[in-house]
């Protein structure tokens, strides 16, 4: 499975978008503890960087070092609502369970092979549920065909996504509206704005081509119409 700068949702690097609730909602927002019509958007990354360490190890056969992480798309502190972070990896490692209390959030190891890692986050506030992402380790670059590169360079594939917490507790609300750190952004593997861009376009040149071919196919249909209505008449002559 290639999943090469996959990229699981269109990109949107939203600023944490708040909804504030009508205050007709606030009373039921009190009983049941929850901020209803509240919508709260974190982007995340994650993904992984793996290095060939140049040779097959003798004791172990690992030929990868590799760093699986996840980090917000923006310059925040995710620690303030995130509580700890889980990666499950492939059952062939003796600790396949690896938990993170605080940033940054990743596993760093060797090995041989590659594997989908779970990445479990866990909130702040209890009452928020986990959140399960998957994310295919990859190690090596591959042809066209399929068939393995072989060579030294560094493989990443990394994937942008986005928390949305819906009807928050006002606990998790008021963590997740913590104000962003002045340090800078954190760096990604892919530039998403770019990204965005390049897609956006795509998008609306997909949307013109279609526009076209809609104009072609009536205009087709228009010119068969007529050859059907004067065959007709030259029936009935
Ligand atoms: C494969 N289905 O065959 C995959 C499994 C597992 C990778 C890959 C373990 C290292 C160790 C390791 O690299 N496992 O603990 O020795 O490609």
């Amino acid at each position: 499975m290639d999943q090469k700068q996959a990229i699981s949702l269109p990109v949107q690097a939203r600023a944490p978008a708040s909804k504030a609730a009508g205050p007709s909602s606030k009373a039921s927002a009190e009983a049941s503890g929850r901020l209803k019509g509240v919508q709260v958007v974190k982007p995340i990354v994650y993904g992984n960087i793996a290095w060939y360490l140049g040779s097959k190890r003798d004791e172990d056969g690992h030929t990868h070092q590799w760093n699986v992480y996840l980090k917000p798309y923006e310059n925040e502190d995710m620690s303030v609502y995130v509580k700890r972070v889980h990666f499950k990896l492939h059952e062939s490692y003796a600790e396949p369970n690896r938990v993170c209390h605080a940033p940054p959030y990743g596993v760093t190891e060797t090995g041989w092979g590659e594997f989908e890692v779970v990445i479990k986050i866990f909130f702040q506030d209890s009452n928020e549920r986990p959140v399960t992402i998957y994310h295919f380790l990859k190690l090596f670059d591959r042809e066209r065909d399929g068939n393995v590169k072989m060579g030294s360079d560094t493989v990443t594939s990394e994937s942008y996504d986005e928390l949305v917490f819906s009807d928050p507790t006002a606990k998790m609300y008021r963590l997740l509206s913590y104000p962003r750190l002045n340090a800078a952004a954190p760096a990604h593997q892919i530039d998403y704005e770019d990204k965005k861009s390049k897609d956006l376009q795509q998008i609306l040149n997909a949307k013109k081509k279609v526009k076209q071919e809609i104009l072609e196919l009536k205009a087709r249909l228009a010119t068969a119409k007529e050859n059907i209505g004067q065959l007709k008449s030259q029936v009935l002559l």
